[in-house]
């Protein structure tokens, strides 16, 4: 099994955690996500078929987008949530959720703080900042019975996916409310846990 990542992407960081803390042994390629497309690895233009990060080849077959490659290992594994079909369902929703919701605004944020290539107008900025608000106060709502996961005692793909972004909370310049930082906190805790600028570092 094979990732391809690089440590600015909070997708890629999704699937690194996920295999990370699951306890799966991997290679892992950096790819330049800066690069002209063109002149990335030859393995990696031939199988990502939207051009992005992360890429996992799985006995010869390439997975991309990043919540449906965390749904490939957790079924894969019956891991994360995937070892009974109810909680799989839960998970589901969440990866959905994420998708549309807190991956549609803080990744976008944090590019445009952090790169000037993607800084975006302020009007987008004040829109993707009022979206964050409302979407992490959803998160935060969540938390609020103390749980210690989003689905409960044990860690899932739900957590990978929804926390990915928000360990650049700082770096996107949004608050992060405390039954949220208390969350991330505890994922922080699990075996296998590293920042992602750690985590997708290459030679780990
Ligand atoms: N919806 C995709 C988003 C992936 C994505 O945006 N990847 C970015 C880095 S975070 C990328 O590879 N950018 C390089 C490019 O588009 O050329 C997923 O969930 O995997």
């Amino acid at each position: 099994m094979k990732l391809f990542g690089h440590p600015d992407s909070g997708h890629a960081y999704k699937v690194k955690l996920c295999l990370a803390i699951a306890g799966i042994s991997h290679d892992y390629e950096e790819i330049d996500i800066f690069s002209e497309r063109d002149s990335r690895s030859p393995e990696f233009k031939q199988q990502s078929r939207f051009h992005e990060v992360p890429l996992l080849i799985d006995e010869g077959k390439a997975y991309v987008q990043s919540n449906a490659i965390l749904i490939h290992i957790a079924t894969k594994y019956k891991v994360l949530g995937a070892e009974n079909d109810q909680t799989l369902t839960r998970c589901l929703e969440w990866l959905f959720w994420e998708a549309n919701k807190i991956g549609l605004c803080l990744p976008q944020l944090r590019a445009s703080n952090k790169f000037e290539q993607f800084r975006l107008s302020e009007g987008a900025q004040h829109w993707l900042s009022a979206r964050y608000r409302h979407d992490v106060q959803i998160l935060a709502a969540e938390l609020s019975d103390r749980r210690k996961f989003i689905l409960g005692e044990n860690p899932t793909i739900a957590d990978c996916s929804l926390c990915g972004y928000l360990y650049f909370a700082d770096e996107a310049k949004v608050a992060v409310p405390p039954l949220v930082r208390d969350w991330l906190a505890r994922i922080a805790g699990l075996k296998g846990w590293a920042h992602p600028y750690e985590l997708l570092r290459i030679n780990r």
